[in-house]
């Protein structure tokens, strides 16, 4: 246990370092995509349900958490649990959150790297006049790192060893260096996709072609916006909604808790985070919207982004769609958009070096220093695999571990730890106490019963996935007497050896990474 050695520059620092926590590349490459591949307006009220039923609660519980652990003079998950309740196992528990970060940090910073080597791209005019399928190409000659795109040798390496490098150094500065990215970055993602917002929204069908004459920017918006009540008993996409609020808010990875240590006792947490997280959702479902679905509906159609929706769309055909608008204008938008990214990037990747520099510290009173750099050369020998042997799926690997199923993992930990053994006779205070806003009592029973159940129900769900995500389909053929069939994504049949061999040579598939 150590003194508290730093604290927020100001609150609204405070908020946008919390908000760009969770803002992050998923809001703008994740949300989109998942959306559409969950039926559009079909997706967003599960969504909101579990922001409000699941996101929220576990905002509540992490700021303060993080809070009350602070009062001790505690910066890490593992001795923030350890102050709540005694007990070797919760160390444990938190130290398995300090894992989640170090591994989703490795892959994180390597697609932050790809942002920053596009932003050059998009400068020096890599792309003009180059087909889609070409700018498809770039990338997969990008991510082979024997191929060079530049003349650097190995510059996907390169420019991944830089992000980690101004990563660490950030860090090594403090809160009030990631202060300062925050104060930055937010202000201009925001600016950034605004910008390529009103783009999106007045391009409507005048990027029609004779190959695509259909094609019409506002049905990708309508196809997101427009509510549809279907799909509220279909468990996929119940699934799909919750893990994209773990994802996007950045909970379940012990981040807020470490961030929210460095408070004062009498320091607000729950307007703050409700604050941040309504700026996150603000970016996610308003300018992660209205960016890559429409553009790519206003070019190729509605059909096409159905068809095509994946995460490869903002590397591989957002520069090519771009071109559309003459080599100036492609220029900006170019750096507009992987500039939005990385910052978005950034802002997130800073609060997974937290947690592991608080426990350095914590643990053996190591100075920011040494747990800054130690955490870069950490996440560097981590990431490395996921670099080289990215078109043999590890980078796949990575994100299923550590960016899902740990996730899911710690906050159900958490939740019941914090309900139920911690107790909400001391846990509603610890929320409440010295906040600027009242909160509805409802949420008492929600964090008690609603947000643990919801948990457990989405941790057994994905062990037993079952095959093609098709929930209905099973459920039914198991009432009738058959059995249930699981998919290669869930986490029982990952685990087994034939299950890892499907999914890689599904990662190695061609047509599956394009
Ligand atoms: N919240 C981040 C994002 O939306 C991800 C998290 C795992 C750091 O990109």
């Amino acid at each position: 246990m150590a003194e508290k050695s730093d604290a927020w520059g100001s609150r609204v620092g405070l908020i946008l370092a919390m908000a760009g926590n969770a803002v992050g590349l998923g809001n703008f490459l994740r949300f989109p995509v998942q959306a559409v591949q969950n039926g559009g307006g079909a997706f967003i009220i599960p969504y909101l349900i579990c922001f409000l039923v699941m996101g929220i609660p576990l905002l509540f519980i992490e700021w303060s958490s993080g809070r009350f652990g602070g009062k001790f003079g505690n910066h890490s998950t593992p001795y923030i649990l350890d102050s709540m309740v005694k007990g070797r196992v919760l160390k444990y528990i938190g130290v398995f959150g300090i894992f989640t970060n170090l591994a989703v940090a490795a892959y994180y910073c390597y697609i932050e790297s790809w942002t920053m080597s596009y932003v050059f791209h998009s400068i020096g005019g890599t792309f003009v006049g180059m087909s889609q399928a070409d700018v498809a190409a770039f990338f997969g000659n990008y991510v082979d790192i024997s191929h060079s795109t530049t003349g650097i040798p190995y510059e996907a390496v390169v420019f991944y060893v830089i992000c980690l490098v101004i990563n660490t150094y950030i860090l090594s500065k403090g809160l009030k260096g990631i202060e300062k990215v925050a104060k930055i970055g937010m202000p201009l993602l925001i600016l950034f996709g605004a910008v390529l917002a009103i783009k999106g929204l007045t391009l409507g069908d005048s990027g029609a072609s004779e190959i695509f004459p259909d094609a019409n920017a506002w049905d990708g918006l309508n196809f997101l916006w427009t509510p549809q009540y279907s799909s509220l008993l279909d468990l996929k996409v119940w699934m799909a909604a919750a893990g994209q609020i773990f994802f996007t808010l950045s909970v379940g990875m012990g981040t807020v808790h470490c961030y929210a240590a460095y408070l004062e006792e009498k320091d607000d947490v729950a307007l703050n985070a409700v604050s941040a997280g309504f700026m996150n959702e603000f970016v996610e479902v308003v300018l992660g919207s209205l960016i890559v679905v429409p553009i790519a509906a206003g070019y190729l159609g509605l059909d096409w982004v159905i068809q095509n929706a994946g995460f490869g769309m903002a590397f591989q055909t957002m520069p090519y769609l771009f071109q559309q608008w003459g080599p100036a204008l492609a220029m900006i938008a170019g750096v507009l958009w992987f500039g939005l990214l990385f910052f978005a990037g950034i802002t997130s990747s800073l609060a997974m070096g937290t947690p592991w520099i608080g426990f350095m510290r914590d643990e053996f009173g190591w100075n920011q220093n040494k747990g800054a750099w130690s955490f870069g050369f950490i996440a560097l020998i981590l990431g490395l695999p996921t670099v080289i042997f990215f078109q043999e799926g590890v980078f796949d690997e990575y994100d299923y571990w550590a960016g899902t199923v740990s996730l899911v993992v710690f906050a159900m930990l958490e939740t019941i730890l914090f309900s139920w053994v911690f107790g909400m006779e001391k846990g509603w205070p610890a929320i409440t106490n010295g906040a600027d806003i009242k909160v509805p009592i409802i949420y008492k029973y929600i964090i008690k019963f609603v947000t643990p159940v919801m948990l457990i129900v989405i941790f057994v769900g994905s062990l037993f996935k079952p095959k093609d995500n098709d929930w209905s389909g099973n459920l039914s053929n198991l009432f009738s007497g058959n059995s249930w069939v699981l998919d290669n994504g869930s986490i029982i049949k990952t685990i087994t050896h034939a299950g890892i061999r499907e999914q890689i040579a599904l990662a190695t598939d061609p047509s599956v990474i394009a």
